[in-house]
């Protein structure tokens, strides 16, 4: 029989940990296609951060690293700057990213670092057990906010992507989901562009993937899929936030 699908070079031949339903297979498995299509498996460098992806060094045959929580930008423009002929990703979550990594994320745009987050945001901390994510959407129930986000309490959803690409040293944010092959398609383009984009030097770049974490928000994979596109989405609207000569066109959908 023909094999029409056969598993990324990138990709070693072990089962995922993450839960049924649960997104994050499915960019890992992205990023690994667009690194065998680019030929970059001997030159990628990628930096696993805190959160339910944080064993992703496992999955990944190329050169990995861990860093501590939040710092993957830290990490990341450390090996880029003494080695800026590789191709270096961060994977990060929202919590990781978001929270105590805000500062690591905003200064890596700010100085233009020519590195590349790969931003998982499913709008909680999924690791640690559900609690409430900074891109908790308003009256979301967590475990820390059992009564749904109060956002007099709390404050809003933070807008990082938006956030990193106003920075004039980001040259490339995007907005995806992973809901099915449409969109997973113009995830895999975005990635393909962010590391196009690094290789050429060109700057800072993310691609913000929205995912799903059906086992914390309570819900089976195919309503997980759902919520993700009628209530995440809404709050993060899809689209290129920052295209690639730096024109802002924030709050454009393409
Ligand atoms: C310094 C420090 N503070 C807090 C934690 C606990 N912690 C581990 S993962 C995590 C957040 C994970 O959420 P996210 O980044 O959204 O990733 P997800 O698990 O949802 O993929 C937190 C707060 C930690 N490991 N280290
Ligand atoms: S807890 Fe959520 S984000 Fe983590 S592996 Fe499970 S479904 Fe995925």
């Amino acid at each position: 029989m023909k094999k029409v699908i056969v598993k990324p070079k990138v990709l070693h031949n072990i089962p995922w940990h993450y839960c049924p339903g649960c997104t994050h297979g499915i960019v890992h498995r992205l990023i690994a296609e667009v690194i065998d299509e680019m030929d970059l498996q001997k030159d990628a460098v990628g930096v696993a951060s805190v959160g339910c992806s944080c064993f992703n060094y496992d999955y990944f045959d190329i050169d990995m690293s861990a860093a501590a929580h939040g710092r993957a930008p830290a990490v990341a423009t450390g090996i880029k700057r003494v080695q800026p002929g590789r191709l270096v990703f961060t994977y990060q979550g929202d919590g990781d990213l978001c929270a105590i990594g805000t500062a690591e994320a905003i200064h890596a745009a700010v100085r233009g670092e020519n590195i590349t987050i790969i931003f998982y945001n499913n709008g909680i901390y999924g690791m640690t057990g559900g609690q409430m994510a900074p891109t908790s959407l308003p009256d979301m129930k967590t475990t820390t906010s059992p009564y749904g986000r109060n956002v007099q309490e709390t404050g809003f959803p933070i807008k990082m992507t938006e956030m990193l690409a106003l920075q004039e040293g980001c040259v490339y944010a995007e907005r995806t989901k992973v809901s099915n092959p449409a969109s997973i398609n113009k995830t895999k383009k975005a990635i393909r562009k962010a590391f196009e984009l690094q290789l050429s030097r060109a700057g800072f770049t993310i691609v913000e993937i929205l995912g799903t974490c059906p086992t914390n928000w309570g819900l089976d994979p195919l309503q997980a899929i759902k919520w993700m596109e009628e209530k995440l989405e809404k709050q993060y609207p899809t689209g290129i936030l920052k295209n690639s000569k730096g024109d802002s066109v924030i709050c454009d959908k393409k």
